[in-house]
């Protein structure tokens, strides 16, 4: 008895949904096209000191070069070989990376688009990151190598061989997506190809992997690769740690592929936490904060322990994937800051913070015509991050994880992780507020007028810092005083027209 419940937890601790962040850290960010010299550098001056548990890296294998248009983000979701060797950097910088992130305690989690290789109309010798050879008409990549035998070909039943409808889930995972040259993940083969490159990245030292279209894979596929992973490197994890695996699943509903399948490989994207969330803020379809009460499983999410959570991501920030116009991002900084202040302090999924760069967004006709461009580079060479003197990224990378707001909410998350949701208030309208036990305490205006109330925090008795508008420096605030009094009640009082409506303290903002 005693010796399974032992069994148990260590399947618990050690299985593919713990992000195995470093102790006390809650959240990640995904640094979204940044090149490795840049990540390493950020892990040491920023992200471990201010207590961010990880980065989702873009993919870090061969792809093909796209020339029209001019470098697109999306060419790096179009592999040509797995070679370590793309835009953000060759296997030397990818490996400093992991190491100096592992050493101050930040974790790195590959995006791995393992479902496809290149679009099925990319010419044969067309340039490809690395230099490899690859004709994708008769299917060679020679850089794997893969030949006819590894696609999917005879077992597509639609016409053009592409995906045609989403109601039939023999045809969303072995047809093509979007003209992508689908891998037979079948085939023993195959999946060793996959599980070699992604033990490859394993012996380097990350913590997990972001498996780029799941949706598009057998789930018994998924599992076959999994199952031939290696343990994460003992230099930094625990003997017998296995790879944290988040799968990349859109579903809002009403297809033929559903979330839950996927569940026993690992965590998967909820796509609804960001759609609704959206909606909710910007105050679309009736929704209003009050609503927010029950969030997580009681708006018919998956578990949370299933979940791997966000407000935006790299495709719906620019209108690609799922969840429409209702998505916030940070072209809505107010209302996108209130959306992440929300997830960062309430309890449901593990929660990723989005970073992204600037681009020219240009609608015609309700789409932005510019959505396809690549990161801020010099004839397609990335540009540096560079930081300016209020901390801020320059070179047109916009940098949300290091604004004030969304920082300290990281921080925020981590004094509260352990601690249950409660002391829930709201107004029946769009002003809320809650607490995580007696270590944290969040209210929110987006009402139209001011909020003038007193509430029960939880907390100790104590003059607080408020983290949304200001830090606690040398034991000093720069921004909002809080009184809590003796029996845990203070006043707040947030003007509809602030500018950040929302106030946060917990108990390392106390004065
Ligand atoms: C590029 C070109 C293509 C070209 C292709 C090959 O843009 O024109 O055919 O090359 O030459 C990214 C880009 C693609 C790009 C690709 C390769 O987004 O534009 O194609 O790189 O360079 C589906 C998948 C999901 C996928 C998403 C974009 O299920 O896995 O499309 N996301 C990942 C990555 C993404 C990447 C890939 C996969 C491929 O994050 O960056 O593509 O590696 C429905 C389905 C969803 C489906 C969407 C979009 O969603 O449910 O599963 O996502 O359609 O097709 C409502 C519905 C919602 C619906 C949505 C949109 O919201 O409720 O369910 O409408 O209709």
């Amino acid at each position: 008895m005693k010796f399974l419940l032992l069994l148990s937890l260590v399947a618990f601790c050690w299985a593919q949904y713990d992000p195995h962040t470093y102790y006390g850290r809650s959240a990640f960010v995904h640094l979204f096209e940044w090149r490795w010299v840049d990540i390493a550098k950020e892990c040491e001056r920023y992200l471990g000191p201010n207590g961010f548990g990880g980065v989702q890296v873009s993919p870090p294998n061969e792809n093909l070069v796209v020339e029209s248009p001019s470098r697109p983000w999306w060419e790096r979701y179009q592999p040509i070989s797995y070679k370590i060797c793309s835009r953000s950097g060759n296997e030397d910088e990818f490996k400093d990376m992991v190491n100096r992130c592992n050493n101050v305690g930040v974790r790195i989690y590959v995006d791995a688009v393992i479902n496809h290789m290149c679009g099925v109309t990319a010419e044969a010798g067309q340039s490809s990151t690395c230099g490899s050879y690859f004709n994708p008409s008769n299917r060679d990549f020679p850089g794997v190598p893969y030949s006819g035998f590894d696609f999917n070909d005879a077992k597509c039943t639609t016409d053009s061989g592409d995906i045609e409808s989403y109601a039939d889930a023999a045809q969303v995972r072995n047809c093509r997506l979007s003209g992508l040259l689908d891998l037979a993940l079948d085939t023993d083969y195959v999946r060793t190809m996959v599980a070699d490159y992604m033990n490859h990245l394993i012996d380097i030292g990350v913590a997990g992997f972001r498996l780029d279209a799941s949706k598009h894979m057998w789930p018994e596929d998924i599992k076959a690769i999994l199952d031939k992973l290696n343990n994460l490197n003992t230099q930094w994890f625990d003997e017998g740690s296995r790879p944290f695996i988040f799968q990349e699943v859109i579903d809002l509903g009403g297809e033929a592929v559903s979330s839950s399948e996927y569940f026993g490989n690992g965590r998967v994207t909820e796509f609804k936490y960001g759609a609704k969330l959206g909606n909710v803020m910007r105050k679309l379809d009736g929704e209003k904060m009050a609503y927010l009460k029950n969030w997580g499983e009681g708006w018919g999410f998956m578990p949370s322990d299933r979940a791997l959570v966000f407000v935006d991501n790299h495709d719906n920030q620019r209108g690609h994937g799922a969840g429409g116009s209702s998505i916030l991002t940070f072209w809505d900084a107010r209302l996108y800051k209130m959306a992440v202040g929300f997830m960062l302090a309430h309890p449901y999924g593990f929660t990723r913070v989005m970073s992204s760069y600037y681009w020219p967004r240009y609608f015609q006709d309700g789409s932005d015509i510019n959505n396809w461009f690549g990161p801020p580079n010099d004839n397609g060479a990335t540009k540096e991050v560079t930081i300016n003197s209020d901390s801020t990224c320059g070179n047109g990378w916009i940098c949300e994880h290091r604004w004030r707001q969304i920082r300290n909410m990281v921080a925020f998350r981590n004094v509260v992780s352990t601690q249950p949701f409660a002391n829930w208030w709201d107004n029946d309208s769009n002003q809320v507020a809650f607490g995580r036990g007696n270590k944290g305490f969040i209210v929110f205006n987006n009402d139209d007028w001011d909020l003038s109330t007193t509430l029960q925090t939880g907390l100790p008795a104590g003059t607080y810092c408020d983290v949304i508008s200001g830090d606690k420096i040398d034991g000093n605030c720069t921004g909002t005083k809080v009184y809590v009094d003796s029996n845990g009640n203070a006043q707040f009082f947030i003007s509809s027209s602030a500018e950040d409506p929302f106030i946060a303290i917990h108990t390392e903002s106390k004065i």
